[in-house]
């Protein structure tokens, strides 16, 4: 592991136009489980799947169920960037890193100080009215009973893509024109498992590519260089 890092450090002293692509491995070690590790939302029980309760037509068909376990389970409170999002964002700062890629919803980067993010899956501080489109902050949802309404009587629904729902075609675009053209691309604290966003890795043209997470994935084998490790392990010394 430490010549892994020291190669890392190279790498990143090197980079002109470095992305991380992360997943929500990333938010672990600042409190907000993730899904699939062993404490993660899909190893614990309930009435339906999770995969269900937040797909596009459970939403519909079943908006208090949904917003009970959302509320619970999804939209964390007082909750701080963690090691990791503050040297992102110290990259970005620095000119090394040019984007943030994120499957995440809960807006640590951009806590952490990161400007150039682009959020696949949307954010749990973005919701808005079905009906009329009014914006409202995710404290509003929080402290909400049932299902959130709007002064309009429209159902408000988290600016978040539920499964069978499209990702945003330009933040789509913006993340594979950033890969593109990376020269170094850290993937890490994702199960690289969700698609489309998994697909993302195979758009890096360069040979720098690493790979850091807890367990393994699908995509070990294209890294240049793996760690099974924790994000603030390596973060740390960075
Ligand atoms: P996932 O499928 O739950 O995978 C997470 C991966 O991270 C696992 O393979 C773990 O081994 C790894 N991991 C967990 N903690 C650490 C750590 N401290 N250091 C290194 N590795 C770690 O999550 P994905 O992001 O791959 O799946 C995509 C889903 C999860 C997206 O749709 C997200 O919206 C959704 N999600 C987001 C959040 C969030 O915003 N914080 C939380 C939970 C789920």
């Amino acid at each position: 592991m430490h010549s892994d890092v020291e190669t890392l450090k190279t790498w990143v002293s090197e980079a002109k136009r470095l992305v991380f692509f992360g997943g929500a491995g990333v938010s672990t070690e600042s409190g907000i489980p993730d899904f699939r590790s062993v404490d993660g939302l899909y190893n614990q029980k309930f009435e339906y799947p999770p995969e269900t309760i937040i797909s596009h037509s459970f939403f519909l068909r079943n908006p208090a169920y949904f917003y009970n376990f959302y509320r619970e389970k999804m939209l964390p409170v007082n909750v701080e960037p963690n090691i990791t999002h503050k040297v992102l964002a110290r990259w970005e700062q620095e000119g090394t890193l040019s984007a943030v890629v994120t499957q995440n919803i809960d807006g640590l980067h951009q806590k952490a100080g990161s400007k150039k993010v682009f959020e696949l899956h949307g954010s749990v501080l973005r919701n808005y009215c079905m009906k009329c489109g009014r914006f409202y902050d995710a404290a509003y949802v929080k402290n909400s009973r049932g299902v959130p309404l709007c002064d309009c009587g429209g159902i408000i629904k988290p600016d978040v893509v539920l499964y069978e729902e499209a990702l945003s075609e330009s933040c789509l675009t913006g993340a594979i024109g950033a890969i593109r053209q990376a020269d170094v691309l850290i993937v890490a604290g994702t199960s690289l498992t969700v698609y489309p966003a998994a697909g993302l890795i195979n758009y890096y043209r360069g040979n720098r590519l690493v790979l850091i997470n807890r367990d393994e994935t699908p995509y070990d084998s294209y890294a240049n260089l793996c760690l099974h490790c924790a994000l603030g392990e390596v973060f740390r010394q960075l």
